[in-house]
């Protein structure tokens, strides 16, 4: 179901959306439907999905409530479709996004398969010129980028790779065809979202399953339940409400946060409140439900910490396992949660290697050899993560104004205005690009795709060609979003937040972290002074232009 251009010249189109993912399917409809726009998009997927597309290794899943990981755009796609269980499954999340495909004729839109090259702003014709690895080009006014937060995949070249006689997967490019790990001895290195779930899933059926972790994370149980019947009924009742509630929360996952710091109360009800939402499960729930300072209070990561470093070592019965798998470090990486991860270890078959111990020295003919010992293996699964928030962009060679290059723009930092525009890249939009919002993501994407929306209507409206943010409007964003961060315990850990997770990436705030509301309010802003203070219309100040 493709239209993959034929003709050798350039095809002429309003705009043009890469990705097919959340982001990209709600950009296409957005743009056709909102605006009237012709739309040509593209995903190097073969299907739509985005990141449920590529991670279908065992036990991928939402660890978001369904009630929050969904559209909310059309309130009769909302009620019509019926999620089986309180956190998807990919092959339920990847049914729905192909739904929402069909219904609204999304897929036509799509030419799969395909790899845009290059991105290339024609500033006469005041077009971008967009190349992809066919050889196609195509020239279009409006370009949205929906090429995925979580999508380019790290990838270590460990020593000796090439010599393993076994098979080796990423966690986020897992074959389409089944891969039998019944019986089999599997080794899994990173511990992160990804490698929690392999472990709990694969080691009831593998013969032996070898972990190598690097970094040990605070994992709380999920608790995954059937949905509470109630719960989409009230939601159903209370459509608008929710929604906007979802939306002016700080990180849009759909429950209650707390307004109470763990700070106010004594040391009993702070345990006793982390113990109440430990039992309840949920990453997200556990950091921002029992406190609202987990992640900028030392004293109130630590009693977080506490209560999950207690259940790691009642859980783990070996105490020298358990004690590794306790982090020594703060909790402010993205928040993770499963069920059966710590149990695991209980299995005789589940080895926990400590790799910043005895490091992976190489991969051998036979398995890993990590310190002096080799462990035999048939199948490694890397879950090594992901190229997080740039990558994927910066894959893309991407020429704006003047000849500036996104690579040269972005090779100390990422900058970017609202997470949606960068300075110089006239009508190029980002969907959840550098400084987002730090949150729970599709009903972000929705939000910021409205406002994409609005910019370009507005640039149409004004009768301008372009419109881009003005430099002073994206350094006063950078500046806020480093202090939101600044405020926070997360620029003081290392993960793929900061980009630390990849070799000579800059390590930097890649986020604003004053929440989703506040983020609204932003939004709304730009709205009320009609795209007016922070923008340029056709490169000049926009108050200039619209006088
Ligand atoms: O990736 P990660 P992920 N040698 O970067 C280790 C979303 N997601 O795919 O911590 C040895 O978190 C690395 O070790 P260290 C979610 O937002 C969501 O798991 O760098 N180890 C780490 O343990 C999540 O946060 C869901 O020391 C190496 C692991 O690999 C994000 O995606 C499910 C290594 C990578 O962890 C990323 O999660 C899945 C090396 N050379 C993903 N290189 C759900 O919604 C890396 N590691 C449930």
């Amino acid at each position: 179901m493709s239209n993959v251009a034929t003709r050798p010249d350039v095809i002429e189109v309003d705009s043009v959306v890469i990705g097919g993912g959340f982001a990209g399917l709600y950009s296409v409809h957005a743009l056709r439907d909102n605006l009237g726009l012709t739309v040509q998009a593209f995903d190097n997927a073969g299907d739509v999905g985005g990141t449920w597309y590529w991670n279908r290794y065992p036990g991928a899943r939402s660890d978001t409530e369904v009630n929050a990981y969904c559209y909310f755009f059309d309130k009769e796609l909302y009620n019509e479709w019926k999620w089986s269980e309180r956190y998807p499954r990919q092959t339920e999340i990847l049914a729905y996004l192909g739904h929402v495909a069909d219904r609204y004729d999304l897929r036509n839109h799509y030419q799969f398969n395909t790899q845009i090259e290059s991105l290339v702003f024609d500033e006469k014709a005041e077009r971008w010129r967009v190349t992809t690895d066919k050889g196609q080009q195509f020239s279009a006014r409006f370009l949205v980028e929906a090429v995925g937060l979580l999508s380019a995949t790290n990838v270590p070249e460990f020593p000796g790779q090439e010599k393993f006689g076994g098979e080796i997967y990423h966690s986020a490019r897992w074959p389409h065809e089944p891969v039998d790990l019944v019986g089999k001895r599997v080794g899994i290195i990173g511990t992160g979202s990804s490698g929690i779930q392999l472990v709990s899933e694969i080691s009831p059926i593998a013969e032996h399953l070898t972990v190598f972790q690097r970094t040990a994370q605070w994992v709380v149980p999920s608790r995954h339940r059937p949905i509470d019947p109630g719960l989409l009924e009230s939601i159903r009742e209370n459509y608008d409400g929710y929604h906007h509630d979802l939306l002016y929360s700080t990180t849009a996952f759909g429950f209650t946060e707390s307004n109470v710091s763990a700070e106010s109360v004594d040391e009993a009800t702070r345990h006793e409140a982390f113990e109440k939402v430990y039992d309840d499960g949920g990453g997200f729930q556990y950091m921002f439900k029992a406190f609202n300072d987990v992640g900028t209070s030392l004293v109130a990561n630590k009693a977080a910490t506490d209560v999950i470093g207690k259940h790691i070592r009642e859980t783990v019965r070996d105490p020298i396992v358990a004690e590794l798998l306790v982090p020594t470090d703060l909790y402010a990486k993205r928040p993770l949660c499963c069920d059966g991860y710590f149990e695991a270890y209980n299995l005789p078959t589940t080895t926990l290697v400590d790799v910043k111990k005895t490091p992976i020295v190489e991969f051998t003919e036979k398995g890993i050899r990590a310190g002096d010992t080799e462990y035999e293996l048939d199948v490694i699964v890397l879950a090594t993560g992901f190229d997080a928030v740039s990558g994927n962009q910066l894959r893309i060679f991407q020429q704006g104004r003047n000849g500036l290059t996104l690579q040269d723009k972005w090779r100390d930092r990422t900058h970017a205005y609202m997470g949606t525009m960068t300075a110089d890249f006239p009508n190029m939009y980002m969907v959840y690009g550098p400084m987002s919002p730090f949150t729970n993501q599709p009903p972000v994407h929705e939000a910021q795709v409205n406002f994409i929306t609005d910019a370009i209507r507005h640039t149409i409206d004004s009768g301008a060609a372009t419109l881009e943010p003005s430099q002073k409007a994206e350094e006063d964003w950078m500046e806020l979003s480093d202090s939101t961060a600044a405020a926070t315990l997360f620029p003081k850990v290392n993960s793929w937040i900061n980009g630390a997770n990849i070799p000579g990436k800059p390590v930097r705030n890649y986020f604003f972290m004053g929440g989703m509301a506040a983020y609204m309010d932003h939004m709304k802003a730009d709205r009320d002074t009609e795209f007016g203070e922070r923008f340029l219309l056709d490169g000049q100040p926009a108050e200039r232009v619209n006088a």
